[in-house]
């Protein structure tokens, strides 16, 4: 089965039903599947085929749903690009991925077809154009950052999208009464493989958001009268600040609130419960294999812990009950894209290394504790800090560098940046180019100075040994 099958099951006798509000507008399931068919017969008519890629650079909005099902309708390989990515992420994803075009809503490097989204509104038929995909077609390039520091593009096919769909609508008893407020970023796959396909694989009511805005989140909620939301453990600390007759009243009307892409601290799930009237259920993904473990939708979600797998993952860790996390399944990717030394070394035997590690509990429950890479996750975001060092060792008034992760209560971790100084050194200057140049959750947030960084005797930085930055 390709996606459009999949969706067309629940498009079925609720053609005029509403699927989707975004920025105060209705639109139906027809309508979705329409404005679909015309975007897909304008690339058809630009010379795009099954194969392709078409580069993605925009905010949360209709458009890029059109664009997505498009793609998915004629085998063209969707590329999403971080929005808060700089021209030089820009270009590596762009010089990588090779697309035949690029639609934008801001600022890209020169050297490809650039559309505007006012671009897609030519009047071109609303049929679906005839293709035939099978299951094993790519459906979208989803850049995530190695540990080298260059991000690699990992190819997720019909077939993952499909499992992983059908997994959580099975386990997480999601169905067509549901409501989902959506407020992830659709260029991850938290947002694109758990939200969007969710919705339309389930053909419930979904109301998006260009971005989530703790100042306004909870009238969201109010407004909207969700059912179901899908979220990262800074917005769950975020809402924690919703007045207490509001957050019952939400949580009143709320079926299942969802956590991932992060570690949800034990004490925010217990607050929240005590706010809410619900308990978190915690999941674990990753964007080359979507969803892996949850905790269950029946029966005790455990805080601190990620639950058992999700049908059809299979899961060993490398030490036997404890170790680094190894994964088969029918939601693992089809490989990085060009890299294929790189996706041989992210596989042992046929198991995919994700580089999480975990112990399982007698009774079956995991328990990730960490990563044997030196990964930061702020706010849901990944840093490798080996991006920005290579960044910062490019400054003139830079000789060493090592970012680190420091705990924040909001985003969980953020970046701070140790460095020796190259003469006199400026340091707003230097943050102010981290801040134009770089994503704003990449710019480290505080400079520390220091005469030189704690080496072992083969030279490797010795980052625990970096004195903890001022409060
Ligand atoms: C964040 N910012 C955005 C933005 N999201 N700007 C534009 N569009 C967006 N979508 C910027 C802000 O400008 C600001 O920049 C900074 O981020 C934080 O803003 P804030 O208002 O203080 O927000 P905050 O309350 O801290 O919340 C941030 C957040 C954001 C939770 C909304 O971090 C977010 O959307 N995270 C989701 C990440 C995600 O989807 N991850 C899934 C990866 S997939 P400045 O300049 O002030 O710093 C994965 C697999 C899996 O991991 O398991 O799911
Ligand atoms: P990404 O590469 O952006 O897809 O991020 C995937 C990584 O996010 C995983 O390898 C984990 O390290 C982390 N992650 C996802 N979900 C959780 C969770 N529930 N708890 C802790 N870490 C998580």
């Amino acid at each position: 089965m390709n996606l459009p099958q999949l969706f067309d099951l629940s498009f079925i006798g609720r053609r005029d039903q509403p699927a989707l509000e975004f920025h105060g507008k209705v639109f139906t399931f027809g309508d979705i599947d329409e404005r679909s068919n015309r975007v897909a017969n304008l690339l058809l008519a630009r010379g795009f085929t099954a194969g392709d890629r078409l580069c993605v650079y925009l905010p949360n909005c209709l458009e890029i749903i059109d664009l997505y099902l498009a793609c998915v309708k004629l085998g063209v390989v969707f590329v999403p690009i971080n929005i808060l990515y700089r021209e030089r992420e820009i270009t590596h994803i762009l010089n990588d991925a090779e697309p035949k075009a690029v639609v934008a809503s801001g600022e890209t490097p020169p050297g490809y077809e650039v559309w505007r989204r006012e671009d897609l509104a030519a009047s071109v038929p609303s049929s679906r154009p005839p293709v035939t995909l099978d299951g094993d077609t790519p459906a979208a390039l989803v850049y995530t950052s190695g540990t080298t520091g260059v991000s690699k593009g990992a190819i997720l096919t019909h077939n993952n999208f499909l499992a992983n769909a059908v997994s959580l609508l099975t386990c997480w008893q999601i169905t067509a009464q549901d409501r989902l407020l959506l407020p992830l970023p659709l260029f991850h796959v938290h947002g694109l493989g758990n939200g969007l396909h969710c919705w339309l694989a389930a053909g419930f009511h979904m109301r998006l958001l260009e971005r989530f805005e703790h100042q306004t989140a909870a009238a969201q909620f109010l407004d909207f009268q969700p059912t179901l939301f899908f979220g990262v453990p800074a917005m769950y600390v975020r809402l924690l600040g919703t007045p207490e007759a509001e957050a019952r009243e939400i949580g009143n009307r709320m079926r299942l609130f969802v956590s991932g892409s992060a570690p949800l601290p034990a004490q925010v799930l217990e607050e929240f419960r005590a706010r809410f009237g619900h308990t978190i259920l915690e999941r674990y993904g990753m964007t080359e294999t979507m969803m892996n473990l949850s905790n269950p939708y029946i029966g005790e979600r455990r805080p601190g812990t990620v639950g058992m797998p999700l049908p059809g993952v299979s899961i060993r860790l490398s030490n036997g009950d404890s170790g680094e996390v190894l994964l088969k399944g029918p939601n693992l990717f089809a490989g990085y894209w060009r890299r294929e030394q790189a996706t041989r070394d992210a596989f042992s035997d046929g198991w995919f290394r994700t580089g999480d590690l975990a112990v399982r509990g007698a009774d079956g429950y995991y328990t990730l504790q960490g990563r044997k890479s030196d990964l930061i996750i702020s706010g849901g975001f990944n840093i490798y800090p080996r991006e920005i060092e290579e960044f910062l060792m490019e400054q003139p008034e830079v000789a060493e560098a090592a970012v680190v992760g420091v705990p924040d209560r909001v985003r969980g971790e953020i970046p701070v940046a140790y460095f020796v100084p190259r003469g006199a050194c400026d340091e707003a200057a230097l943050a102010a180019r981290c801040r134009e140049k770089l994503a704003s959750f990449k710019a480290p947030k505080q400079f520390v100075k220091v005469e030189a960084l704690p080496r072992t005797a083969l030279g490797k930085v010795q980052k625990h040994l970096l004195p903890p930055p001022e409060q």
